[in-house]
């Protein structure tokens, strides 16, 4: 019999890629989306199928973590085998701007799709996936971090995550819920959002060797990250909820590099070589050398990397590193996809979408690609 899967956050990177998962394994896949203004679909589109196609097996409902009987009402119409819980307010730095907010999504939405699944009596049938985040750990107690190192968030929406996280172990606890907590380092990937670090590296870097942007503005270059590839870390998501027991996971490479490091990683595959100099807000990354057939832009000596003190945080996460030893262990999991793969991968499909912007520009298109974080 074909299994039957909810998804919350479908529209996001990793709800993307977990979708395009499922469907090949043959699930009938249904999606939470909210209303936009505007569409926003983009990273779904190609796996979108219309109701009149003959056996459709991907489905999209509007939706929002912040509204109860919506989610009540989509639960009992799809009856799901498996609840994938990736919608959230995910942006770190925004949760400091919209606190209410983010706990509002981030925390009490779990909540609701816990007690919409109990209010349905599908406790025992319906088996619950949460995105928990290594930013749970924050001001890190050890390292590396795993499944039993005390919490320390440092965010609004790392204290949100931290209730959603506790609030699934207890419906474990007290309803016998198979329902568990995928613990996830950093994962990046070319559908990353154009506002979390790497993607604004990679698009401004690929950017900037076309001319159409000056300088790339960073916040704490020193932040060390454990970063993996999305596409590895959906498959992990899937395998947790086919045990036998629910239980939770650190999912992470075990290898970390600091900001710096990944913008000099980006900045190599675009063939420059970049140089950094001075200290704190005025570190600067200065082109050393340009082998690179694509960054006629360019000159030695440029400056293309500027540090702007509006990107650092209230509270910062300065180092993460996860140990995946359990996930290894019990589920024979191991990361595919190395940093080096991935950042190849986002620098070239965002060199390709700035080839194609430069080609607009200079045939008079108005191209506006202003990054903001
Ligand atoms: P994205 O930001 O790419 O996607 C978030 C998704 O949540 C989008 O589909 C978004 O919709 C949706 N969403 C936001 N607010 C609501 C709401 N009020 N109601 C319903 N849906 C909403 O995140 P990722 O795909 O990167 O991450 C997936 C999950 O994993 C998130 O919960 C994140 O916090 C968590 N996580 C991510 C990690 C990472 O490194 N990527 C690491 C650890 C945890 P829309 O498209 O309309 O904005
Ligand atoms: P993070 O990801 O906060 O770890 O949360 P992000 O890419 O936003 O930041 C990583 C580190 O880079 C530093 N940084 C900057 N970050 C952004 N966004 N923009 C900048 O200009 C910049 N300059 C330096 C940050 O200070 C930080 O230290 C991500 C999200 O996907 C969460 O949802 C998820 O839970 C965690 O990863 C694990």
């Amino acid at each position: 019999m074909k299994k039957v899967a909810l998804i919350t956050g479908v529209t996001g990177q990793d709800g993307s890629y977990l979708a395009e998962f499922l469907l090949d394994k043959g699930y009938e896949v249904h999606g939470i989306k909210r209303r936009a203004s505007s569409l926003n679909t983009q990273r779904i589109d190609h796996i979108y199928q219309d109701s009149h196609e003959e056996n459709p097996m991907f489905f999209l409902h509007y939706g929002d973590l912040t509204d109860s009987s919506n989610l009540t009402r989509i639960i009992k119409e799809v009856c799901p085998d498996e609840i994938y819980n990736l919608g959230a307010q995910s942006h770190v730095a925004v949760s400091f701007e919209s606190p209410e907010y983010t706990a509002d999504v981030d925390a009490l939405g779990t909540l609701r799709l816990l007690e919409a699944i109990r209010f349905l009596g599908m406790e025992k049938t319906t088996r619950f996936y949460q995105a928990s985040t290594s930013e749970l750990f924050g001001e890190v107690q050890e390292t590396p971090q795993k499944e039993t190192t005390p919490f320390h968030p440092r965010s609004p929406y790392a204290v949100a995550k931290m209730y959603a996280y506790w609030i699934t172990v207890n419906f474990r606890e007290s309803y016998g819920m198979y329902a568990c907590n995928g613990i996830l380092f950093n994962h990046e990937s070319p559908r990353r959002g154009e506002t979390f670090v790497t993607r604004k590296i990679t698009r401004a870097l690929a950017n900037i060797s076309q001319g159409l942007e000056k300088c790339l503005y960073l916040g704490n270059m020193d932040a060390l990250r454990d970063w993996g590839h999305a596409k590895d870390y959906v498959r992990m998501q899937w395998m947790m909820l086919q045990q036998d027991a629910a239980d939770d996971f650190v999912i992470a490479t075990g290898k970390q590099i600091s900001v710096r490091e990944f913008v000099s990683m980006s900045a190599k595959e675009l063939g420059i070589t970049l140089r950094f100099e001075g200290q704190g807000i005025d570190e600067v990354g200065i082109v050393d050398d340009i082998s690179g057939a694509f960054c006629d832009a360019l000159n030695e000596g440029d400056i293309i990397v500027r540090i702007d003190p509006r990107y650092f945080r209230p509270a910062e996460v300065e180092t993460l590193l996860g140990d995946p030893s359990k996930a290894k262990d019990k589920l024979g999991w191991e990361p595919e996809i190395s940093v080096e793969e991935m950042c190849a991968e986002m620098v070239s499909h965002d060199l390709e979408k700035a080839k194609q912007h430069a080609i607009l520009k200079a045939n008079g298109f108005d191209v506006n690609v202003t990054l903001e974080s």
